[in-house]
């Protein structure tokens, strides 16, 4: 798969999605995602990024979607690690 910005349509391309905090379990993998601060879309393409958080004990998990935000089937996603933030 290759990597595009989001609502441009080419074959076997997407872009990712950085879960925080969230269970791949907790995601509508049939329908677009929403965008809200635990669900970061690279919607131009980015594969980097800086994150801000609290303090403690975080997961961080990547979904990968189509150009509408929409999970592949079956869901293309990283493993789920756990960081802690000091
Ligand atoms: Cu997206």
């Amino acid at each position: 798969m290759g990597i595009a910005a989001a609502g441009v349509k080419f074959d076997n391309t997407g872009h990712h999605h950085l879960l925080v905090d969230t269970d791949l379990s907790e995601l509508k993998l049939d329908a677009p995602m929403p965008a809200t601060d635990k669900i970061v879309h690279f919607g131009k393409g980015q594969t980097e990024t800086t994150l801000t958080l609290t303090p403690g004990k975080h997961t961080l998990q990547l979904i990968f979607a189509d150009y509408l935000h929409q999970s592949f089937d079956p869901p293309l996603h990283s493993k789920k690690i756990t960081i802690t933030v000091e």
